[in-house]
């Protein structure tokens, strides 16, 4: 069983779309173990992107991120990192096809509306930036034995 990080960006708290973006990721199954409305400080931003501090769209992403609040969740099930991804389409908008996340809410890469942890490492990562312990809640459902 593996955990990811998703989080949705303020595009998606600015354009009313929390409840449809929310509903893709359950029809797939996947399973909310963490959720929570957030303003993102400064800080926070540089430190879940700092392997782009480098990078010329660094200072767009940072600004983005922060100009509203952010839905962060954290989701649970096997492979839910690829399968997640998958979900959400291509970084580079596009990349993304239509199905996806990105693919049909997205028209710039800067404002993608959603983020996926990268990796098992990425993930354990940020969601130790983003939760504490006792935010995460592991529940048993009835619904593995369906989906
Ligand atoms: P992802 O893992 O799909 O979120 O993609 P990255 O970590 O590579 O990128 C993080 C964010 O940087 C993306 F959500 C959008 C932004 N980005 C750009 O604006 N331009 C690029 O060329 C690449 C990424």
């Amino acid at each position: 069983m593996e955990r990811c990080f998703t989080m949705l960006k303020p595009g998606v708290l600015n354009r009313r779309l929390v409840g449809q973006i929310i509903n893709r990721l359950e029809c797939r199954g996947l399973k909310i173990v963490g959720l929570k409305l957030m303003q993102i400080s400064p800080e926070l931003a540089a430190k879940h992107y700092a392997e782009h501090t480098e990078k010329p769209f660094f200072g767009e992403l940072v600004s983005y991120i922060t100009s509203a609040p952010v839905v962060a969740m954290v989701v649970e099930g096997d492979d839910v990192i690829t399968l997640l991804r998958k979900t959400a389409g291509a970084t580079k908008i596009t990349e993304a096809a239509p199905g996806t996340i990105r693919g049909d809410f997205a028209f710039h890469t800067t404002q993608n509306v959603i983020h996926v942890s990268d990796s098992p490492e990425g993930a354990k990562r940020e969601i130790n930036l983003f939760f504490n312990e006792n935010e995460l809640i592991s529940w048993e459902d009835d619904c593995c034995k369906w989906i």
